[in-house]
């Protein structure tokens, strides 16, 4: 039997089985192909940018390890990218930070950067077919060192930090133009307390008129969505955090921006999975930032676990995915970066396509029912369903690499390429 035949003969029976459930397994398929997920650049070379080559990461988020091979250029990043999109089935889009504007050698201050410092990134992305997100960039700065931007106390600092927020709002801009699709442009800042502070109001005061002067620049948002994203504690950060979840949350609903939920930043009995529903009653629109923390804001690659299951059950299951813009947020220095992407955002569209194989109706009813075994039951069977058969398939008609034939060409790239660098 060849690699194609054996393939779709377990594609046929798997259907047979989802068929049992109720479950149209190529509605499934069609549907998952569409749903857009935001690579973010950052994993490709350790959230170092191009601004300056010995950038060092601050802003209390941290990459470990130091796995050969990570892209020191615009070109080297790209042809990683280029690499991992390949192996990786469905919709993708790119979310860019700030840091990696092109400036050819030339200092541009970041509140200097201007639509032509992406030109490249765009080119690209046009080339591909695909959308752009984007980023300021709070961190790795001079003018961060003290741990504040939007928050600080000296209003140089903080206006500096404005500027930079509106300018990346009109790149962001100009990437919705260009490529006909909006980009989200996501506000992350570091700023807080590594002790106990006394004025936990002043700083929050501070960030929230900092923000009303971002966005006070209208855009339209045919061109650009406007995200903030709240943490409950960074290193360094780790008393007090202004964009704290309560914050963002209001200021979210009260000026109808994105709320961004990063699956690192709560506390760690917290799952963002069970926030969707609670917060899609107040904004119209959110990011996710999916990410894998262990034991802490770790920023692990994501894998196929109980949580990741659950935040795309929730989007299936709550009829969100059209209000949900799906970006990824981890950085794994120990491995393989071009294997970590993949990983990753092959998991989040293979959870995906797990929730669409779901027979909610079914289960729904039977909740509706007060059927609470049967629920438990079902949900249970459901977990050893032939997904991989689905999968595959799925895989194998888009041209793109099943299980380890993936590996195989990841381990050729990083022999010829990144072990060259
Ligand atoms: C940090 C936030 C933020 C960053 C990226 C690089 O805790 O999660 O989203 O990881 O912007
Ligand atoms: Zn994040």
């Amino acid at each position: 039997m060849t690699e194609r035949e054996r393939i779709t003969k377990a594609y046929e029976l798997a259907k047979e089985t989802y068929g049992q459930w109720g479950v149209d397994v190529e509605e499934a398929i069609k549907k998952v192909q569409d749903i857009p997920i935001s690579l973010h650049c950052w994993q490709g070379d350790d959230v170092t940018g191009f601004e300056n080559p010995d950038a060092q990461l601050t802003g209390g988020i941290q990459a470990t390890g130091n796995y050969p091979g990570k892209a020191k250029t615009p070109e080297q990043l790209r042809r990683d990218l280029d690499k991992a999109m390949s192996l990786i089935p469905g919709k993708l889009r790119l979310n860019l930070h700030a840091i990696y504007a092109e400036t050819h050698g030339e200092k541009v201050e970041r509140d200097e950067l201007k639509p032509e410092h992406f030109k490249n990134w765009v080119e690209w992305a046009k080339a591909k077919g695909i959308g752009l997100d984007f980023n300021p960039s709070c961190f790795s700065h001079d003018k961060s060192s003290d741990g504040f931007t939007l928050a600080h106390q000296d209003d140089e600092i903080r206006n500096f930090w404005i500027r930079h927020c509106i300018a990346s709002r009109k790149i962001a801009e100009y990437f919705g133009k260009e490529l006909g699709t909006p980009a989200v442009t996501n506000v992350w800042i570091p700023d807080g307390y590594k002790d106990i502070p006394v004025d936990r109001t002043a700083p929050r005061e501070r960030l929230k008129d900092s923000l009303d002067k971002i966005f006070a620049v209208e855009i339209d948002k045919a061109h650009n969505l406007d995200a903030v994203e709240s943490k409950v504690f960074g290193i360094g950060s780790e008393s007090y955090v202004v964009g704290s979840n309560e914050f963002y949350m209001g200021y979210a609903t009260a000026n109808k921006k994105l709320l961004c939920l990063d699956a690192g930043h709560f506390h760690p009995t917290e799952v963002i999975s069970d926030k969707i529903s609670a917060v899609m009653q107040f904004v119209d629109e959110i990011l996710l930032h999916v990410s894998r923390p262990v034991r802490w804001d770790s920023d692990h690659v994501v894998i196929l676990n109980d949580e990741l299951i659950a935040i795309a059950q929730e989007l299936v299951r709550g009829d969100y995915l059209d209000r949900t813009h799906i970006g990824l947020d981890f950085f794994d220095a120990s491995i393989n970066r071009i294997a970590a992407w993949v990983i990753g955002t092959r998991n989040m569209r293979k959870a995906l396509l797990f929730a669409l194989l779901e027979p909610t109706a079914y289960l729904r009813q039977l909740e509706a029912e007060g059927d609470y075994t049967s629920r438990l039951a079902v949900l249970e069977e459901m977990k050893t369903t032939p997904l991989s058969a689905v999968w595959d398939y799925y895989l194998m008609n888009n041209d793109i690499p099943v299980s380890s034939e993936w590996i195989k060409e990841v381990k050729q790239y990083e022999k010829d390429v990144l072990l060259k660098r």
